[in-house]
């Protein structure tokens, strides 16, 4: 009998640097043990200096990819990466609920942690309107919390609030990603919101490192993978916490600035 891994599929870009987008999904759908396909919607030329160009792919290119996967694959989990734009947006939820391509992890990404947009400003809207409801899970980090939900995170209580906010616009999770502010902070804490109403704080030690490129896609590829297992929501936030913030604290040589995490490090099972 041939192995049988879980299929779980990607909706995101491709950077060429492969630290970030669809290639830090593959990255850990591959070191988790899932099999990975993807429907590519945008592609970005950058490097570890930065994002240097962008265009989306055809709406109709992006419909045939999803129709393939759709007559061959059984998709046991999804998740989103860059949308671009207001049409891809909609097109991605068209396809979406038009095929059964399980779960759906929205990683609501806007703008890249150097400040290159990948979601044009006309396009919160949609994402507000036509993703967040069918998440199974979403994780913003702080600069996306404050966008979806609208008001300004200065405190815990905030970022409470806004996942709170997230989870009424229709989201049945919520991981809602802290940030580093200042210095003297010496660890990272995300607020979660689960769907039965119980919330905590998921906390990891804050790794002072320039590779930190792809954290929040492999986060998000690392739920999907988890739940594509049949792990609980739960526990699959808690082991792609894990992981990321493994892959964070063992560097690897790669890019002269702002280099990617090690997706080689976690050893989890
Ligand atoms: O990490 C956010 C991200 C998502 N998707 C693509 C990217 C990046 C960041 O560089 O390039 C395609």
């Amino acid at each position: 009998m041939a192995n049988e891994y879980p299929q779980v599929m990607t909706i995101a870009g491709s950077d060429s640097d492969g630290s970030a987008g669809m290639q830090a999904d593959l990255h850990t759908f591959f070191t988790r043990k899932v099999y990975g396909i993807s429907v590519m919607t945008a592609c970005v030329a950058g490097n570890s200096y930065g994002i240097h160009a962008s265009v989306s792919l055809p709406l109709d290119f992006i419909d045939q990819e999803f129709a393939d996967i759709s007559a061959d694959f059984k998709v046991r989990a999804t998740k989103t990466g860059m949308l671009a734009d207001s049409s891809l947006i909609k097109n991605v939820v068209e396809n979406y609920k038009k095929y059964d391509f399980g779960p759906l992890v929205v990683d609501p990404v806007i703008m890249t942690k150097h400040g290159n947009m990948l979601l044009e400003e006309s396009a919160f809207e949609t994402l507000r309107e036509l993703m967040v409801p069918l998440a199974t899970v979403i994780t913003p980090n702080f600069y996306e919390s404050e966008k979806l939900a609208g008001m300004n995170i200065k405190s815990d209580d905030d970022l409470i609030a806004a996942a709170h906010k997230l989870q009424q616009m229709g989201a049945k999770n919520v991981v809602a990603k802290g940030y580093h502010q200042d210095e003297n902070q010496t660890e990272v804490r995300d607020f979660i919101l689960l769907e039965s109403g119980k919330s905590f704080w998921l906390s990891a030690p804050y790794h002072g490192t320039t590779h930190i490129n792809g954290t929040g896609d492999s986060l998000s590829a690392c739920i999907a993978a988890e739940i594509a297992k049949g792990t609980s929501v739960e526990q699959a936030i808690r082991i792609a916490k894990e992981y990321v913030n493994i892959a964070i604290g063992n560097e690897i040589a790669v890019g002269h600035k702002f280099g990617p995490i090690n997706h080689w490090a976690p050893k989890m099972e």
